[in-house]
């Protein structure tokens, strides 16, 4: 009998969640390790990077970064399909999935790090999960320091004083439109799971576990609460839906949230990647955005294009991607 794949990975962790909900959605046979002081010696033997996940194939192949962890895994076991076969939605799939993984972050990394009771709650639980066996003492401990540092750190995703505000604004825009869009249908491109399902669900369900936007989604938005819960251990209902079913509730997402907002921000921000800048400011909907400039995400636009440049036949895609606000950014 084959090996299973090992996911070495954390509950905490958007990224490492997304990739466990794929393999559990195509029920590939997967072990689930979490990354604890239990688990670090057989981390350390395959990890290349210290970050999660970390997925290691039954032919003992390391893989880190879960886009193409879930692209890899895909090609090794196409059925079912994770990508619409109509073009148009397989494309907007995976730029909603970027946009997940990448401005979903922002919504969720704030949330959790910008309130006393969100830190407290986040903190104590990263402790816990990271010393199972911590007494109380020591479990204080670590939560202090958790907590330090990693508030300390929400600069990173562009959290501040000034862009607190915008992000928030987002994370509540976003979920209105998709409560509306999901009121009809199971998942994002209907009866299926899509690649953006996974990218946009590790963060929500993240911040789902977070008492602000947690209280949010729950107060506000009862289908994207059940699509939260559905994911967690994602069964096709049906098929995908055609674009022109999708489109009336998926535009005004795509429209407000991925072109007025994602775009321009990714591109000043690969931009001043590639100026070599200390920090950059961009307009996003009238806001003033200023943070220091994230270096993955430069590496991910680019993949990104690259996935665009690949589309065959864009005649029906580019106007869906012009009505966005995409389109521009995308040709590079
Ligand atoms: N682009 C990566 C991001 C992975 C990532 O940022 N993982 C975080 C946890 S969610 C991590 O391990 N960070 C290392 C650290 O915080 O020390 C992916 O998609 O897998």
């Amino acid at each position: 009998m084959t090996k299973p794949y090992r996911i070495f990975g954390a509950e905490m962790s958007p990224y490492s969640v997304k990739v466990r909900a794929y393999f559990r959605h195509k029920g590939i046979p997967h072990r689930w390790i979490v990354r604890n002081s239990a688990t670090e010696a057989e981390y350390q033997q395959h990890a290349k990077i210290q970050i999660v996940p970390l997925v290691v194939t039954p032919d003992d192949v390391a893989l880190q970064d879960s886009t193409p962890i879930v692209e890899r895994v895909e090609t090794e076991h196409p059925q079912p399909s994770i990508h619409p076969a109509e073009p148009t939605s397989a494309f907007v799939s995976a730029l909603l999935e970027e946009f997940g993984d990448e401005w979903g972050n922002k919504w969720m990394f704030h949330y959790r790090w910008a309130r006393e009771v969100d830190q407290l709650c986040s903190a104590g639980r990263l402790a816990r999960a990271m010393m199972p066996n911590a007494d109380e003492e020591q479990h204080a401990a670590m939560t202090a320091m958790v907590r330090e540092r990693m508030v300390g750190r929400v600069w990173f995703v562009g959290s501040s004083a000034q862009n607190a505000p915008f992000i928030e604004r987002s994370f509540q825009d976003a979920l209105g439109r998709l409560d509306v869009h999901l009121a009809d249908r199971p998942y994002l491109f209907g009866g299926r799971p899509a690649f953006a399902d996974f990218g946009l669900w590790g963060q929500i369900y993240n911040a789902w576990t977070d008492p602000t936007p947690g209280a949010l989604i729950e107060g506000r938005a009862h289908h994207v609460l059940a699509w939260v819960q559905r994911m967690f251990w994602p069964r096709a209902e049906g098929d995908f839906e055609s674009w022109s079913s999708l489109e009336p509730t998926l535009m005004p997402l795509l429209q407000h949230q991925v072109g007025r907002l994602f775009m321009p921000w990714t591109l000043a921000n690969a931009a001043a990647v590639t100026a070599g800048r200390e920090d950059f400011s961009v307009v996003l909907d009238g806001h003033t955005w200023t943070q220091k400039p994230q270096k993955y995400h430069a590496k991910s636009l680019r993949a990104l294009r690259d996935k665009y440049a690949a589309v065959a036949d864009k005649g029906p895609l580019d106007p869906v991607l012009e009505r966005a606000g995409c389109l521009a950014a995308l040709r590079g």
